[in-house]
């Protein structure tokens, strides 16, 4: 099996101070979130940036600021921004981190339940959004939420409407509306994908450290972060991504896999090396 890549989704779009204070919203505490997750044993750090207030925002230059001092703190980590942005985002402010010429970003494969909302991406949109990574060559991190979306960004890439082999799945199981978090569901999944691809899984709230044992003993990698968990177990807040990346390099140890340091991720992932 090759090493585990641990991602930190350090801050998403909908968590808040209010449901755990180390949320991170300001340029020095996206930073710290960052470099604790990396210290810990993270090689990727999937990026969302907010205003100072925590709003949610896509903004070029909040992304540009947040970039540049995450890699003054730590310079070989891999930085996948979001394009998914917030719920009610239009195409164009999410695409906005994508002129920064980032070596990843995500491309979520299609539109879906989110909780209350409906998280919008249309086929036109994920067209413009494969058409912006092919020119930009940013290899995208494919984010499924639903079985379909699988199948719909399979067929785009047969299409050549977004980028195709090698390709990178993220899994994300157990949002509300959306895939259930489940070994099954997973391996439905893992099965479907095409060969030479690479996968994560990213188990929302209490299916988050779950999901990572299946991952880590099912060969793929592992998402975890305050995007998607606030908690190191039930009724315990994190007290920093570090903390809930940590669980994880434990669980990995325990299983038998080793953790991927930045270089071996780029590698694992097909990425030129930095
Ligand atoms: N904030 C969610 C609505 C992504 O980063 O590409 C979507 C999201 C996906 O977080
Ligand atoms: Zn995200």
């Amino acid at each position: 099996m090759e090493k585990l890549i641990i991602t930190a989704a350090i801050c998403g779009a909908e968590v808040t101070k209010e449901q755990n204070p180390a949320v991170p919203y300001t340029v020095e505490e996206i930073v710290r979130e960052a470099k604790s997750a990396y210290d810990a044993g993270a090689a990727i750090v999937h990026l969302h940036v907010r205003e100072d207030d925590g709003t949610p925002t896509q903004s070029r230059e909040r992304f540009r600021v947040c970039i540049d001092a995450i890699k003054d703190a730590i310079p070989d980590v891999i930085l996948i921004p979001s394009t998914g942005g917030a719920v009610g985002m239009s195409a164009e402010e999410r695409l906005q981190p994508t002129e920064l010429m980032p070596e990843m970003a995500t491309l979520d494969c299609g539109t879906c339940n989110f909780g209350d909302e409906i998280f919008d991406n249309t086929m036109p949109m994920m067209r413009i959004f494969g058409q912006r990574m092919l020119q930009n060559h940013i290899k995208p991190e494919y984010e499924c939420f639903e079985m379909g979306h699988l199948e719909t960004i399979l067929t785009m890439a047969k299409k050549g409407e977004v980028p195709g082999a090698p390709m990178q799945f993220n899994f994300v199981l157990g949002v509300p509306g959306c895939t259930p978090a489940t070994v099954g569901n997973l391996d439905w999944l893992v099965r479907r994908i095409p060969e030479g691809s690479t996968w994560t899984v990213t188990g929302i709230g209490r299916h988050a450290f779950p999901m990572a044992a299946a991952g880590i003993v099912m060969g793929g990698n592992v998402r975890v972060g305050f995007e998607d968990n606030l908690n190191l177990a039930r009724g315990v807040p994190a007290k920093s991504n570090g903390e809930l990346v940590a669980k994880v390099v434990r669980l990995a140890h325990e299983l038998g896999r080793e953790v991927a340091n930045p270089a071996e991720a780029r590698k694992i992932l097909s990425l030129p090396e930095r």
